[in-house]
């Protein structure tokens, strides 16, 4: 395994515009991935396993729910550092981000914004320490872009709800105490529940076979005749704009940790252009390369850019739903096509688990898919500007 030699680009200067709070937060997560998740990352990855000792380590820099008051066991940080956080762990490896940012903006989010006061007592303090991980259940078999078709259902028996049906995609799911699901109601209203490890009728199988996203751990969550106490339901919001509004938060955290996972690239692309040689000279003296590497820092000092005023907006409590989407869908794009682009700087050995980025290539292809596909997101930014949905035809 090689060092991780990682150093980041910042050609705009960009770092005086974060506070030192905000440089401290990423140094620290920064040191402990270098020491404690990079040299083994590689190794969980080609197993397609969790790393399930980090757990600890991501609650302790911070990483689950970064914006969670403290009161209820969280850091109280804000905006711009729960981004840093996200960049520097996706900057190892999407997987690593997809833990974090599902723990923080998928369940803890939720059960803050929506959740009763003993629903925040019971959970936030454990999801934020590591002592119980959890999960999200949005899309189903049969609808992925379209949740608000979604066919999980729960009944009103009079002292419990009777849930049935099934979610598939589940990220964390097969490690999960908790999952926040999300189903209609008899008068087809969708709802929160949080549903508990060992519940009668309710499993979590994993699921195998994936190509990306390999150091991160996928499941089903499967709901037959499951008895669901009342005060399980989350009271604060109901509607498709509950969850959709969860997705807000990771589609943020996403922006940002996209950007990590091109900036690896960069970096990496940028040293081993110097050091490796060909016809007597660096590889990186031949234009063609620095073709590459010039539109690559181009692309990410753009979107440092979006991102961080991005972030500013959210502090703000101003960022919209079709701003988050743009940042998303960008971030995501020009990673993968960083990624492309480095790959071939390194060559044969841009394939190789020697260098990071053939796994942020194939991690990026799950997450230019998950929480809005790019078409998806293409849509929104259309439907913002223009005032007319595209999303649905009639044949
Ligand atoms: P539409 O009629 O447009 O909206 C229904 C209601 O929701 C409101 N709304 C939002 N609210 C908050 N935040 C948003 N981003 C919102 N977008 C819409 C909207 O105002 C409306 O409210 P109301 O009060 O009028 O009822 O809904 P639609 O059915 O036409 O669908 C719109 C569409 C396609 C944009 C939406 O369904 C969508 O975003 N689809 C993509 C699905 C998705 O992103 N799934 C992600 C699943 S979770 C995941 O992937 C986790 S990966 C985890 C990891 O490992 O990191
Ligand atoms: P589909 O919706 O079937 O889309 C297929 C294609 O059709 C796409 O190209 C799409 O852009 C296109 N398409 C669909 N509708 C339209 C339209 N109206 N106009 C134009 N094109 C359209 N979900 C969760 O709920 N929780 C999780 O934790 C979670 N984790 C995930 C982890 C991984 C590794 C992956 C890969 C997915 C995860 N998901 C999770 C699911 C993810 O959100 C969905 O895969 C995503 O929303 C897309 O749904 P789909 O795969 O069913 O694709």
């Amino acid at each position: 395994m090689a060092t991780d030699q990682y150093v980041h680009p910042d050609y705009y200067n960009m770092d005086d515009l974060l506070t030192e709070e905000h440089k401290l937060i990423r140094e620290s997560a920064r040191q402990w991935i270098k020491k404690e998740v990079s040299p083994i990352i590689e190794d969980y990855y080609e197993r397609a396993e969790f790393p399930n000792q980090v757990i600890k380590g991501l609650a302790e820099i911070g990483a689950f729910g970064p914006y969670i008051p403290e009161e209820y066991g969280g850091p109280g940080l804000d905006q711009i550092s729960y981004g840093l956080i996200m960049q520097e762990l996706e900057r190892c490896d999407s997987g690593l981000r997809s833990t974090a940012s599902v723990q923080s903006s998928l369940v803890m989010y939720p059960i803050w914004k929506y959740g009763s006061e003993e629903q925040k007592k019971k959970w936030l303090p454990k999801l934020a320490s590591g002592e119980a991980v959890g999960c999200f259940g949005l899309t189903e078999p049969d609808h992925g872009s379209n949740p608000g078709g979604m066919i999980t259902n729960f009944k009103d028996m009079g002292d419990h709800y009777l849930l049935n049906g099934a979610k598939m995609w589940i990220s964390n799911a097969p490690i999960s105490e908790v999952a926040v699901v999300w189903a209609k109601n008899e008068e087809g209203r969708i709802h929160g529940l949080l549903v508990e490890r060992g519940m009668e009728g309710f499993s979590a199988p994993e699921m195998h076979g994936k190509h990306s996203l390999r150091a991160s751990i996928t499941g089903e969550l499967l709901f037959d005749n499951v008895k669901v106490p009342k005060d399980n339901i989350l009271p604060g919001k109901s509607g498709l704009g509950a969850p959709l509004g969860c997705l807000d938060s990771a589609r943020f955290g996403i922006a940002w940790g996209a950007l990590g996972a091109a900036m690896d690239c960069y970096d990496s692309a940028l040293r081993y252009s110097k050091e490796r040689t060909q016809f007597d000279v660096p590889i990186a003296s031949f234009q063609l390369t620095q073709k590459k590497l010039a539109e690559m820092i181009t692309e990410i000092t753009k979107a440092q850019l979006l991102t961080l005023r991005l972030g500013q907006l959210r502090n703000e409590g101003k960022a919209t739903s079709a701003q988050i989407s743009m940042a998303k869908r960008n971030n995501v794009e020009i990673a993968l096509k960083i990624a492309r682009e480095a790959r071939q700087i390194h060559g044969a050995m841009g394939i190789t688990n020697e260098y990071s980025i053939m796994r942020h290539m194939a991690n990026l292809e799950s997450v230019v898919t998950y929480e809005g596909t790019h078409d998806i997101h293409l849509l929104i930014t259309g439907m913002d500007i223009t005032g007319i949905p595209a999303f649905k035809r009639e044949l």
